[in-house]
């Protein structure tokens, strides 16, 4: 139990969620403009579609959707990656997931500092996606030392943000002017630094080994590369995109359009090329440019069982048999094309995804279950079938390695399919990170049992 003298957790990730859009704002202003599309977007499908505004309504999700984003950022050190991990757990975010990125060609593991469980999801969900450099994957000796020497001679946290965590884990919360001034000292780490730590022909090699590596090492922090809106109708801004400026990648990453949504569909816009000046031996500074900021927006759709997701996997690799995406996106229509049809064997409807097992579900009473006299603790399907019980979808709150890898790519240029051992590493993930991720599936089975343990408890009671 939380002291009440402390700022709940949710609290403090809402503050900082908050902090990081009005910062991303000013920094990106196509953030801002794609912001706007999405919001516009969203009340056209709410007005559009009753059905949905009733179901986000019951499910308590309606007013989350404007506050849903993500962010992500790239770490040096397992050092550094452990410290965020103990930043994050401050504000109720623990590592959920092992995504291994080299299979890819970008020299990365990660995972995602998220809420779990309901309630907190609900209050807001706010995600960062956050990889860890693979330095073991560079292949030239002399410069995998060098870069190891700069990325232990610098500090991403404030001594504030270190003290005030050390606080918090101490005290078990933080008052509200610690809270206020946690957020604003960690803030620190995630801004974007115009002046690099290295010379500008460090940069180059660097840059030469992969952007990734250059993107990381060069700097003093990890900036957030992009925050991601989630938007209810992805095509729609994907369409929208140019009029207001912003050309997004060819294609959607993920799933098909389908009436009922699964996991997740994404789309960015290309990185900018920002000036930033290098060191020059001279004490002085040399003018350059770095391209790693993106924006990005997200769909997101119902958890998929083990089942569904080897489905869904299957499907798209049946997909990328027959065609790949080329970065030019010179085959997207064709690749559209197939994908769709390659997906028209994943059931399309709420019912029969839920009956096939392919999905995961809360239950909740209907008004009939809630006025009936005695009720028959029967199976769930049963349940539903007499009407006592109702059922929603449960939104997928995490990521996809091969959407991700494709995000990544089309951010780094078309060059950059690099070819790495494909080699995941999640023991060596978990030991720098200093605890292990949490398995996804469990956390959204745990959701759907405890719902419908819920179900059971108070039909038990409409009975006695
Ligand atoms: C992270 C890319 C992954 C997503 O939405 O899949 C990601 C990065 O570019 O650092 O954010
Ligand atoms: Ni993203």
């Amino acid at each position: 139990v939380q002291n009440a003298a402390f700022v709940a957790s949710d609290d403090v990730r809402s503050a900082f969620s908050a902090a990081m859009s009005a910062m991303y704002r000013t920094e990106v202003p196509a953030y801002g403009t794609l912001m706007e599309l999405v919001a516009e977007v969203n009340t056209e499908v709410l007005d559009a579609t009753p059905v949905l505004r009733q179901r986000l309504e019951a499910t308590d999700s309606l007013d989350r959707i404007s506050q849903e984003r993500h962010g992500a950022i790239r770490l040096g050190t397992p050092a550094e990656l452990s410290m965020m991990r103990r930043v994050f757990a401050v504000m109720g975010m623990h590592p959920v997931g092992y995504y291994d990125l080299s299979t890819a060609g970008v020299p990365v593991h990660a995972t995602a500092f998220r809420p779990v469980g309901a309630e907190a999801l609900s209050r807001n969900p706010f995600r960062v996606f956050t990889s860890l450099l693979r330095i073991d994957l560079i292949g030239d000796e002399v410069l995998r030392t060098e870069a190891e020497a700069i990325l232990a001679g610098r500090r991403i946290f404030t001594d504030s943000a270190i003290q005030l965590t050390e606080k918090a884990e101490t005290q078990g919360g933080l008052d509200q002017a610690d809270a206020d001034r946690f957020v604003a000292e960690i803030i620190e780490t995630f801004r974007w630094h115009d002046q690099a730590c290295v010379s500008m022909e460090m940069y180059h090699r660097l840059h030469q080994q992969h952007r990734l590596v250059a993107d990381v090492v060069s700097f003093k922090g990890p900036h957030i590369n992009h925050l991601t809106p989630r938007t209810l109708d992805i095509d729609a801004v994907q369409t929208g995109m140019p009029s207001r400026g912003i050309e997004p990648k060819a294609i959607v990453e993920g799933p098909p359009t389908r009436r009922c949504p699964i996991l997740l569909r994404q789309t960015s816009f290309k990185a900018l090329d920002e000036p930033v000046s290098f060191k020059s031996g001279s004490g002085g500074w040399t003018a350059g440019s770095h391209t790693a900021r993106f924006g990005e927006i997200e769909q997101r759709g119902v958890a998929l069982t083990p089942k569904g997701r080897a489905l869904y996997d299957s499907l798209l690799d049946a997909t990328r048999k027959i065609i790949r995406p080329a970065a030019d996106g010179s085959n997207a229509t064709d690749y559209v094309e197939a994908l769709s049809r390659t997906f028209q064997s994943f059931p399309d409807t709420w019912d029969s995804i839920r009956t096939a097992g392919l999905g995961y579900f809360t239950y909740s009473l209907t008004e009939r279950g809630r006025q009936a006299g005695s009720v028959h603790l029967e199976g769930v399907d049963r349940l539903v079938a007499d009407g006592f019980v109702r059922f929603d979808p449960i939104v997928y709150e995490d990521f996809l390695p091969v959407s991700a890898a494709g995000i990544f790519q089309s951010n780094l240029g078309d060059e950059a399919g690099q070819d790495f051992v494909a080699s995941p590493n999640q023991k060596h993930f978990e030991a720098a990170l200093g605890a292990g991720v949490l398995d996804e599936f469990e956390h959204y089975a745990a959701i759907e049992q405890a719902s419908i343990d819920e179900c059971r408890r108070a039909l038990r009671g409409v009975q006695a």
